[in-house]
């Protein structure tokens, strides 16, 4: 922007906090965002780059780096240009540091929505092909850097009021009695592209890839609090289990989630410190050596590297708990939005999605197979997935592929489906609508207006597809 006045990075770094202005530089702009931090969700990490260039805190929030919307805002806030040799050292400087330099090989099928950190949805057509999604296709949300832990030196800390703290290694994990669970893993976000075409939202594009299906192993996260000396005096002052990954942002504080204490301490539940996934050591950028599955509840408490558990009578208080994974009214936006007014999301509402024929695919008259997958959160079992062609005049009730004979509220994994439709010889097109109903009777929302949200998140209307016919 020529004709704004030139600064140097000393003089941008006198300006590192909210009584001295808050200035921070991105590329060749210098911006102060003193009255932009009060209205901004994560104003806590962007204080982190008070005074300095902003990249390499957003490096770590590709919400921010990829999204638009971020600029436009923050071009409002521009006061001046970087001076030209501040702005060359810069650049050398975060190259250098990349905190992306040692990430895992990843499956060439994964679809990325983001590469930094890496964000990638299995194609929902391969969804398809098996019950147990393959570990290496299965989808990828990564908040931050995949850290690289080593499975000898790994610890454990557990802590919790008047509780003396314990830390324990893999081989103490794993001689508890070992369960396995089948269960989803699903984002928040899943479908979230759907909802995003009818109002633009912010948040990764996801399809209806970001859940898979897997077998989990590992010791009762129960078990091991009942025997780490959580005792009955430790529950009574305590509400909450929170959970911290060895995956750190730019401002030193790691990757965190809670749950309610009840779903955690129950020896009847399902919560696990899982070493295993789909019978082998859970791979790299699923948590080894060991991440928290929380079975029918959003992916995002389901903490991938897990380096503490720490009971408390408070929520965790990550950005992750407290300013995302929350659902809003359909007017609300983010001028007005206030993440303290909603609950966290825990148990994940029923959706279905048809996977093939994939969007683009043409179709012949005649029969047309529809796939599909549906799955309810809170251990609800899927009890039936409708269908209908004729935008819900009558419905046909699709085929069970292949769902486990387990009982709600303990039913974890998914269930696929598949139907047969007659297509007529003189149809251009056919639109197909599939709804789900789980065992409390849930049933999915028709349409994504009604339950838009600012973040995208429990996407989960009708899944409805239009095939065009050749
Ligand atoms: N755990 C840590 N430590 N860091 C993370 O970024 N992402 C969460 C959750 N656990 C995350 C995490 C989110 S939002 C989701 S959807 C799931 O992990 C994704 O799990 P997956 O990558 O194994 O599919
Ligand atoms: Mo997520």
């Amino acid at each position: 922007t020529p004709g704004l006045p030139v600064f140097r990075l000393t003089e941008v770094s006198k300006h590192d906090a909210m009584d001295k202005r808050v200035w921070v530089t991105y590329k060749h702009g210098v911006y102060d965002i003193t009255d932009f931090v009060p209205k901004h969700p994560g104003a806590k990490n962007i204080l982190m780059a008070a005074g300095s260039s902003i990249e390499p805190f957003w490096e770590t929030y590709a919400v921010h780096k990829n999204n638009k919307e971020v600029y436009r805002m923050l071009e409002e806030y521009r006061i001046g240009n970087l001076d030209e040799r501040d702005f060359r050292d810069q650049s050398k400087v975060s190259d250098a540091q990349d905190p992306f330099a040692n990430e895992p090989k990843r499956h060439p099928a994964l679809k990325p929505s983001s590469e930094k950190p890496f964000n990638a949805e299995t194609p929902p057509g391969m969804l398809m092909s098996s019950f147990y999604t393959p570990n290496d296709i299965f989808f990828v949300r990564s908040h931050l850097p995949t850290p690289e832990v080593n499975a000898n030196q790994y610890e454990l800390e557990i802590s919790g009021p008047g509780m003396a703290e314990g830390v324990l290694t893999l081989s103490d994990i794993k001689k508890f009695p070992k369960y396995t669970v089948t269960s989803v893993i699903q984002c928040g976000g899943n479908r979230r592209s759907e909802m995003n075409a009818v109002k633009a939202l912010k948040g990764l594009n996801w399809e209806a890839g970001a859940i898979g299906n897997a077998t989990w192993s590992g010791a009762k996260l129960s078990d091991v609090l009942q025997a780490s000396g959580v005792s009955e005096s430790v529950v009574q002052k305590s509400k909450h289990i929170q959970f911290e990954g060895y995956d750190v942002g730019a401002d030193g504080s790691p990757y965190g989630a809670s749950i309610p204490l009840e779903k955690g301490m129950n020896p009847f539940g399902d919560v696990l410190l899982a070493y295993e996934m789909n019978g082998e050591p859970i791979p790299r950028d699923h948590g080894f050596p060991i991440r928290l599955v929380v079975p029918g509840v959003v992916g995002a408490r389901n903490v991938k590297w897990l380096n503490r558990i720490i009971l408390s009578d408070r929520e965790s208080d990550s950005h992750w708990q407290q300013n995302d994974y929350k659902g809003f009214n359909p007017s609300i936006s983010w001028d007005d939005v206030d993440f303290s007014k909603s609950p966290a999301i825990q148990n994940m509402p029923v959706t279905s999605a048809i996977c093939t024929p994939e969007s683009n695919e043409l179709i012949t008259p005649g029969k047309l197979t529809l796939k599909g997958y549906a799955w309810s959160g809170g251990g609800n079992k899927v009890i039936r997935v409708d269908i209908t062609a004729d935008g819900g005049k009558t419905w046909k009730e699709a085929d069970i592929i292949k769902q486990e004979d387990v009982t709600e509220p303990h039913h974890y994994g998914w269930t696929l489906w598949k139907v047969e439709l007659d297509v007529p010889k003189d149809s251009e097109s056919v639109e197909v609508w599939s709804k789900a109903v789980d065992s409390s009777y849930n049933v999915q929302p028709e349409t994504f207006e009604n339950i838009w949200n600012l973040r995208g998140l429990l996407s989960n209307a009708y899944s409805k597809k239009i095939y065009h016919v050749k």
